[in-house]
């Protein structure tokens, strides 16, 4: 019997049912093909929890782990569930929640402090490899932080030394993770009525670490027991990230290596090229990848590269690190987060660089069985396989650490295997948008602000603006949601905003091209990408650039014409497959900013249905914003429009798109 189970294969993945990229199809078979395991069918032969998915387990303390699954029929009269302690399954599930929080929070802002300790030491030219480039950005940042930009001497108002402006910033900047009095500089840079309701709620964070560690605590056995109380901790924290973090790491990148602005590019594996040496960078900081640019470019590393029989040596990225070189430098994505595993089973990846977040331990077993190098980066990010090798990046040596790394991919070249299969499939895309690039496409006359946008929400064309952003999860179809959603806003002429996984899910769609605008879009958002020459889908970053969407809708405001607060615009957010922590920062510090923000695939609050109508609509009384869920994801977007049309109507602006969408006879009968 024991050994019928055992002869018994397991479960694999339907390739067409786990993913809708073909490249993505192509490559799971082949991964099963040659027997390698892959994200796909782990998640055919182990199925999720059915009560963690629930967010009621908890396992605070070594009395549980207590578990409180919601009855089938749904609570019938009180709801008596309670853990050894007493705690209510509301109190269990906000406590877990806020710990996600907490650790998406502390992703996001940790990788904002390594960015602003390499600030710090190019700004006491500490390092030859990075240096302030970005001139116009330091000085803009400078005044958000209020550091002076000029001097007075002899009565008269100079121009400040630059070096001396980016220290003091460097030094302000890093403040922020640990000061011990006041509150986050940036969150003055939100609407005013904004910072008012965050007031009045009691929520400006004081530093960033202390709002983290705050919620570690608070949700320790026996410590915060009122869900209310545990969520307006999460705001805190999550604030902590998205105003102060994410944007610090976003600013500070942008001085270091350049604010983005829009270039064209490709996307999906078929990028990779089997003549060329390839390196895939993965993760989230760019620090060390744009060192890795830079030395890849170096014409004697490209004669050495041909020495070992290679044409040249193509980079390519997954998850954020991909979206942080794209948005500079034009590198292309191999793809997604749940592509990974699948770069390396193409043979033809010589090294795959890893620094944080969002990397499967299971690489290094997929590496196993090819040439691929794996090598991590980063003193906090290792992992135990011995096949990996570990090469610690220093930015006092960046550029030797980066040479080594590429000539390590470069030798290996010659240990291909025959092997190789690398899917043809990619697209063409237009990314690399940023608060200050809208500014200039889509801004006035004088190219000062974001009036022509405003303009086209006001007369209609533009229904509205939403944020798409967020991760793959194998627990929902590969890029499915991610496309529907995004296809089904811009359909309804909503103009979206994308980061993350969605980027790049929309990328190898072909969707970040204005030529798309003529297929997918309704004719008031085409009008206006075909006649300013954007796609109807622009691309923002990274994770921690949904900071920039921040900014961008507190320009849309300042503008005006659409209300007082980020929460009066007609404007929405979404995740349609979410998995990490940092998602749930995100979301939360969209929700305290005041969006409307749809989760879809499953949010770990289903077990508690107060504490998730808290989430839901309570909120919403605070600062404008709720949470929801919705895994359909034509029903998720609509959802969106539904919310889109509500802000224009309070607005008072519904009627302008009525006219705006009926044909030009209909429009002179009524004037007439
Ligand atoms: Fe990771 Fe940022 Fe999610 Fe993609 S989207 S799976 S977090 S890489 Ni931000
Ligand atoms: Fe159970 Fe309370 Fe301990 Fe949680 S803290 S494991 S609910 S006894």
């Amino acid at each position: 019997m024991a050994d019928e189970i055992k002869a018994k294969a397991p479960k694999l993945a339907d390739p067409v049912g786990a993913s809708i990229d073909t490249a993505t199809q192509i490559m799971i078979k082949r991964a099963q093909e040659l027997g390698i395991e892959t994200v796909f069918d782990r998640a055919e032969q182990m199925k999720p929890c059915a009560i963690g998915i629930q967010g009621i387990c908890c396992k605070n303390c070594a009395m549980g782990p207590c578990r409180l699954p919601l009855p089938k029929g749904g609570i019938q009269g009180e709801d008596t569930r309670k853990g050894l302690c007493g705690a209510t399954a509301n109190t269990i599930s906000a406590r877990n929640f806020a710990r996600m929080v907490a650790a998406g929070a502390a992703a996001h802002s940790d990788h904002g402090r390594c960015v602003a300790e390499v600030f710090m030491s190019a700004a006491r030219k500490e390092s030859d490899a990075y240096k302030i480039k970005d001139i116009p950005k330091l000085l803009a940042v400078a005044k958000a932080l209020d550091v002076d930009t000029t001097v007075e001497v002899d009565g008269k108002s100079q121009d400040r030394d630059v070096d001396e402006i980016a220290l003091e910033v460097g030094k302000i900047a890093l403040n922020e993770w640990g000061k011990a009095e006041g509150e986050l500089v940036y969150l003055k840079r939100a609407p005013q009525p904004l910072y008012e309701k965050w007031t009045k709620a009691g929520v400006k964070p004081r530093n960033i670490d202390r709002e983290i560690v705050e919620i570690m605590h608070r949700t320790h056995m026996g410590v915060d027991q009122d869900y209310k109380n545990i969520v307006k901790q999460c705001t805190r924290a999550s604030l902590a990230d998205g105003w102060g973090g994410s944007m610090l790491a976003t600013d500070l990148q942008d001085i270091l290596f350049g604010t983005p602005y829009p270039l064209q590019s490709e996307a999906n594996l078929g990028i990779m090229k089997a003549d060329h040496v390839n390196i895939i960078v993965h993760g989230h900081e760019p620090v060390l990848s744009e060192m890795i640019v830079a030395v890849s470019q170096k014409p004697e590393i490209l004669e050495y590269a041909k020495t070992k029989g290679a044409k040249g040596i193509q980079l390519g990225g997954i998850c954020c690190t991909a979206n942080e070189i794209l948005q500079r430098h034009g590198v292309p994505p191999a793809g997604t987060f749940l592509q990974q595993e699948l770069a390396i089973i193409t043979g033809a990846c010589d090294a795959m660089v890893v620094d944080i977040q969002c990397i499967m331990q299971n690489l290094a077993n997929v590496a196993k069985c090819f040439h691929t190098k794996l090598i991590t980066t980063h003193p906090i990010a290792k992992m135990e396989q011995e096949n990996v090798i570990h090469i610690e990046f220093d930015e006092h040596h960046a550029l030797e650490d980066a040479e080594r790394i590429v000539k390590m991919a470069v030798d290996n070249f010659q240990n291909r295997g025959t092997e190789v299969m690398i899917p043809q499939q990619k697209a063409t895309q237009i990314a690399g948008f940023g608060v200050e690039s809208i500014q200039y496409h889509l801004g006035g006359t004088f190219r000062g602000t974001y009036y022509t946008l405003n303009d086209n929400i006001i007369n209609g064309r533009i229904r509205g603006v939403a944020g798409v952003v967020g991760c793959n999860n194998a627990r929902t179809r590969h890029n499915e949601a991610h496309l529907a959603v995004v296809k089904e806003l811009i359909k309804n002429d909503v103009l979206v905003l994308t980061t993350g996984c969605n980027g790049i899910a929309c990328a190898m769609e072909g969707l970040l091209t204005p030529e798309s605008a003529g297929v997918y879009c309704g004719p008031g958002l085409k009008e206006v990408c075909e006649t300013v020459g954007i796609p109807p889908v622009l691309h923002l970053g990274s994770c921690v650039d949904n900071s920039r969407i921040l900014l961008a809708a507190t320009e849309v405001v300042k503008a005006g014409g659409l209300g007082k607060d980020i929460s009066d615009l007609p404007a929405a957010g979404s995740a349609p497959e979410w998995m990490s922590e940092k998602a749930i920062s995100i979301g939360h510090y969209f929700v305290s900013s005041g969006v409307y923000t749809v989760f879809g695939v499953t949010l770990p609050t289903s077990g508690a249905p107060v504490f998730h109508n808290y989430l839901s609509n309570e909120m919403e009384m605070l600062y404008g914003g709720k949470w929801d869920i919705e895994p359909d994801p034509i029903k998720h977007a609509q959802l969106m429009i539904a919310h889109i049309d509500k802000k224009r109507k309070e607005l008072g602006i519904d009627k302008a798109r009525e006219r705006q969408l009926m044909s030009m006879e209909d429009r002179q009968k009524l004037e007439a």
